[in-house]
């Protein structure tokens, strides 16, 4: 008896590393194994193979490759990943040889973005981003063309779309550049309108899967979607957060960051940060159980610094302290807060060093006529109401504000 009939088959992945001494190949494969498994494949195994250079036509060596195509055969792979970048000659080969479907790393990432992207900004910038990628590859016969039959590396634009002419796919690029430049203006728009408002915002960045999503949660009980999945965030979420001394700030969360980004999606990816970017205080949040911890927040760090944001306060946080025994030495850059977002721990200690990375608020005592509500809301919104009154001339607050607010309240100072 056959159970489980209607669940879709998971591909079998094989894993190929070439290991030129261009990066480390062991973290390499260890990411290369998360991002297949959020692609939704089953990494069945991996191979590595040290070389000066990949070889023109197969990447890895002739002698290689057969043993990879009997691996295939043996095992039946449904799916070779290869962690370089392939030339479109290299992936016919490897096809061509090995009989199996077979991915690079970009693909792979593209793939999981396409998967992933929810707001209409992602969908454009992966639209764009696998366009731009295919386009090259158009002319050589048979690549991204013949791929029937669902899985990995199928997802996307559509069959039909690719196998339109490269003028149209370069009108295409064309449209999609004008949408994402209207969508780009609109969220500058927001930012300013934000900043206009006095809305205090804090932003969580950090490597992928570092548990940013489950802080957000967390933090706010927001119910941001989190999956134990690469990318399981791409779209920029905003939550309102009340810190313990009342201070509301609005708090971001963001996609993850992940090593030798494919070229294609580094505008995608710095299109959401940079709302981090223009956050108050940036937590850069990463996972103390990974071997790779100090790493992933110096990547990070220099990200962020990439994007002009030397400025700000930037928060480390070693979250996933619940993994590692209590006593044991974590790598603590500087000021780092250990957390957990599972268990809770640590989360006080994080709202008080976010709350002293704030802007300084400003003690304030107004007297809003009754005309004025919508800005009576505001101070409520974004600063920390200590006591609210209504009088015959109107409300009285004593609260504090974001400095950002003060020219707004200036008229109605009272005392
Ligand atoms: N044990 C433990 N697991 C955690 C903790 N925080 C998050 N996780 C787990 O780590 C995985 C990834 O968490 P996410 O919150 O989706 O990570 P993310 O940083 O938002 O990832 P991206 O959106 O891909 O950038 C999930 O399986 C979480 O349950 C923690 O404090 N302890
Ligand atoms: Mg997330």
């Amino acid at each position: 008896m056959k159970m489980h009939e209607n669940r879709e088959k998971k591909e079998r992945a094989l894993l190929v590393e070439l290991d030129t001494g261009a990066w480390e190949a062991k973290p390499a494969l260890a990411e290369l194994y998360e991002l297949t498994r959020s692609a939704g494949a089953v990494p069945f195994g991996t191979i590595t193979q040290k070389r000066p250079a990949p070889d023109a036509a197969t990447c890895v060596g002739r002698g290689m490759m057969e043993e990879i195509s009997g691996f295939c055969k043996k095992y039946e792979i449904d799916l070779l990943v290869f962690d370089c970048e392939l030339t479109p000659t290299q992936l016919r080969n490897i096809e061509k040889i090995s009989g199996t479907k077979t991915v690079d790393r970009t693909m792979l990432i593209l793939d999981i973005f396409a998967a992933n992207a929810r707001s209409r900004e992602g969908r454009l910038q992966v639209e764009l981003a696998q366009l731009e990628y295919l386009l090259p590859r158009l002319s050589e016969k048979g690549v991204g063309l013949s791929r029937l039959g669902g899985g990995i590396g199928t997802r996307g634009p559509g069959e039909s779309k690719l196998e339109t002419d490269r003028r149209h796919i370069r009108k295409r690029i064309d449209v999609l550049n004008r949408q994402l430049d209207d969508v780009k203006r609109r969220r500058e728009q927001q930012i300013r309108r934000r900043q206009k408002n006095g809305i205090v915002t804090v932003a969580l960045v950090g490597y992928t899967n570092a548990g940013k999503s489950t802080l957000m949660n967390t933090l706010t009980n927001a119910g941001v979607l989190v999956e134990d999945k690469l990318f399981a965030t791409l779209d920029p979420t905003a939550r309102a957060l009340k810190l313990p001394g009342g201070e509301k700030v609005m708090l971001i969360d963001t996609v993850g960051f992940l090593r030798r980004l494919p070229y294609h999606l580094i505008d995608a990816f710095r299109s959401t940060l940079e709302q981090a970017a223009e956050a108050d205080v940036i937590l850069n949040v990463c996972d103390a159980s990974s071997p790779e911890a100090r790493e992933h927040l110096e990547i990070t760090k220099n990200l962020l610094a990439s994007l002009g944001c030397t400025e700000r306060p930037i928060i480390p946080v070693m979250n996933k302290c619940d993994l590692i025994p209590a006593l044991t030495s974590i790598p603590m850059i500087g000021e780092a807060v250990r957390v957990s977002a599972k268990t809770g721990e640590g989360i006080p200690t994080l709202l008080k060093a976010i709350e002293e990375n704030l802007p300084d608020y400003l003690p304030v005592k107004l007297l809003l006529p009754f005309s004025e509500a919508s800005l009576a809301d505001r101070v409520r919104t974004v600063g920390a109401i200590e006591s609210e009154e209504y009088t015959p001339e109107g409300y009285r607050l004593t609260a504090r504000v974001p400095p950002s607010m003060m020219s707004d309240v200036w008229d109605y100072l009272i005392d």
